[in-house]
């Protein structure tokens, strides 16, 4: 069995191949792909981020601590989203206009799918209008969007506006996620959830295609409250 620690710390240092290689190794051991997930990498990442904050690190080492998680995520993302329960619901998601952060919108992504969603992953720095091209495109049920800047998370909002613009906004959920986010900014711009990791993204998922399609009210007090530390 690898010492996951040393995931841990290969994200923390940047280094991709030792990061790929001990992934490969805990999966071959049969370590469950989620918990190297929410048990190692995202915590490297927040350390990563705290020695931003801190000035002992900058953009560059940003940059190739995330390449370091991305290799390793390429090895757990076909394990994430291998189902075989068919398509129950499509949806539409991207990190928003201005946003270039997208580790946290593809884990979601990887977890939809696996949750047995049809996903179309419109990458980072969304414009409004290409989430509504998609929606119209793809006839999504969901609109999922990220963000991980506060100075971006106003394109949330008028990601929503382009979608009462286009009279979409009736049709489909949009939920929202982030780390900069929260179920208060939810509910003050107008969006259905606000989801705080991506198994609590697929379970918010689940829940409006339970509840069927929206209704007038679109805002549901009841989705606001999907928030506890799972992965
Ligand atoms: Co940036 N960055 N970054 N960065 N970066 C943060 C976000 C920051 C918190 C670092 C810090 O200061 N501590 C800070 C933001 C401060 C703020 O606004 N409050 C910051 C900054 C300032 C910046 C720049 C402005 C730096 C600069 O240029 N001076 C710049 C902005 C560029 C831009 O976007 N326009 C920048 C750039 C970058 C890189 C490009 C170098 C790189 C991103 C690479 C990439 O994604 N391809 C990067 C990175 C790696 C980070 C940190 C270190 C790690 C982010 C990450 O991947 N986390 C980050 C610090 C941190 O978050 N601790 C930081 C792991 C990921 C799995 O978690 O994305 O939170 P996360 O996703 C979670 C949940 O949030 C949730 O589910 C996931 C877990 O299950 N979730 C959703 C996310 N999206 C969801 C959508 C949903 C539901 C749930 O839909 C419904």
């Amino acid at each position: 069995m690898p010492d996951l620690q040393q995931l841990y710390q290969a994200v923390v240092d940047g280094d991709a191949e030792l990061s790929k290689s001990i992934t490969e190794e805990a999966l071959a051991e049969g370590v469950d792909a989620l918990s190297l997930v929410t048990g190692h990498m995202v915590p490297a990442m927040d350390e990563v981020g705290r020695l931003f904050e801190e000035g002992e690190y900058f953009v560059p080492e940003l940059l190739i601590s995330a390449r370091a998680m991305k290799a390793s995520m390429e090895l757990i993302r076909p394990i994430l989203v291998e189902t075989g329960v068919p398509p129950t619901g499509r949806v539409v998601i991207g990190t928003v206009k201005g946003d270039l952060h997208d580790i946290g919108k593809n884990l979601v992504a990887a977890m939809l799918e696996g949750g047995g969603f049809e996903v179309t992953d419109l990458g980072a720095d969304v414009d409004p209008e290409k989430f509504v091209e998609a929606v119209r495109e793809h006839n999504a049920d969901i609109v999922a969007m990220s963000a991980l800047l506060t100075t971006t998370m106003p394109s949330m909002k008028s990601t929503i506006d382009a979608l009462i613009a286009a009279e979409l906004r009736e049709k489909v959920k949009v939920m929202i996620g982030g780390a900069p986010v929260s179920a208060g900014f939810g509910e003050q711009i107008g969006a259905d959830g606000y989801a705080e990791n991506a198994s609590l993204a697929v379970s918010m998922a689940r829940g409006f295609l339970q509840a069927g399609a929206p209704s007038e009210s679109t805002v549901s007090k009841a989705n606001f409250s999907a928030s506890t530390s799972c992965g």
